[in-house]
């Protein structure tokens, strides 16, 4: 709109208020899915955050959320990003009308619209992210690859400065969303309910059983019982790996546990890449969810 426009000009300082009108707006369009995979782009955009912050490397202090580098090419075509343009096209609409707010924080803002208008958490969530160039882009390999085992999930969580316990609780974002064949290769949800984040992810793991799906495409299980879930091979390993196993264990018997430490370490995710000096407030904000906006 005209007004929207108008706070494009360089001193336009935006407060909460207009970040949650952002946040409200994304919300109408998770919810205009209609018959796209399970009605909802909710889970598709909690992946673009994540894949968008997931890059971080702490030691070099690259990657990360801060300059939104997947706009560009070679990193919109890296394998792990097969099907995100969804998510990226969704949130170039919202962009159009409010065109003050940076890529970073508008795809992070949207993860955080997602889980908690999805019945998640709260997610602590601040802006101060600016949009960069290509050249800020990182290379291929940094998301972690779902074939492999409990070594490889530690080297690139612990390159992003995440611990065992915070890799199985941000592993429980797998509660939503499924994968598709002609994006990773893999193949339908995790849980019977891929739009509602719950902690069934963890109790599904421990309480079907899981065989390897005889098939044409890459490793992976399914519940012997309906054969209608399924598990990637680092998913499973939660359940072999002794330290992993003991923290999903944990999430499994208490979604409470794991709503607190999915907000904290989500709430970091999201801010991996980010200079301090880039915050416009201290402390990150908890915006309302649509529904309490209307009590
Ligand atoms: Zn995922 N993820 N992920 N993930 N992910 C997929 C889908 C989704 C891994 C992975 O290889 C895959 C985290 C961690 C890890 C979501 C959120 C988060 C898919 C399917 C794969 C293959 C993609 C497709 O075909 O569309 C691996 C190996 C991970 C290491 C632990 C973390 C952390 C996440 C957020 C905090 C979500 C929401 C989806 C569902 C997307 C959708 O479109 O439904």
């Amino acid at each position: 709109s005209g007004v929207q426009a108008a706070k494009v000009s360089a001193n336009f300082v935006p407060t909460k208020e207009d970040y949650i009108k952002v946040y409200n707006r994304i919300a109408q369009v998770i919810d205009e899915a209609g018959e796209y995979d399970d009605g909802s782009y909710g889970p598709v955009l909690v992946r673009l955050a994540w894949h968008a912050s997931g890059t971080y490397d702490k030691d070099t202090k690259t990657g990360g959320s801060n300059y939104a580098t997947m706009r560009f090419e070679p990193e919109s075509q890296h394998g792990a990003n097969a099907g995100l343009n969804v998510a990226r096209d969704l949130m170039e609409k919202v962009k159009q009308e409010f065109p003050w707010i940076s890529y970073g924080d508008l795809w992070t803002l949207a993860g955080v619209a997602a889980i908690q208008e999805m019945a998640g958490p709260k997610i602590p969530w601040r802006p101060g992210r600016i949009d960069g160039f290509a050249a800020q882009a990182t290379p291929d390999g940094r998301l972690p690859d779902a074939t492999q085992g409990a070594d490889h999930l530690r080297n690139i969580f612990h390159r992003m400065g995440f611990n065992d316990q915070e890799i199985v609780a941000l592993s429980g974002a797998h509660a939503l969303g499924r994968c598709h064949r002609d994006r990773s290769g893999f193949e339908g949800p995790w849980t019977f309910s891929p739009t509602t984040l719950t902690n069934d992810y963890y109790k599904l793991l421990f309480d079907e059983k899981w065989v390897w799906k005889r098939w044409d495409g890459p490793k992976q299980l399914e519940d012997k019982k309906t054969k209608s879930l399924m598990m990637l091979p680092t998913d499973y390993v939660l359940t072999q790996d002794k330290v992993f196993k003991k923290q999903a264990k944990a999430y499994a018997e208490s979604q409470d546990l794991f709503f607190k430490d999915f907000s904290a370490v989500v709430s970091r995710l999201f801010e991996l890449g980010v200079p301090s000096s880039q915050w416009v407030t201290p402390e990150p904000w908890v915006m309302p969810t649509v529904e309490e906006q209307k009590e």
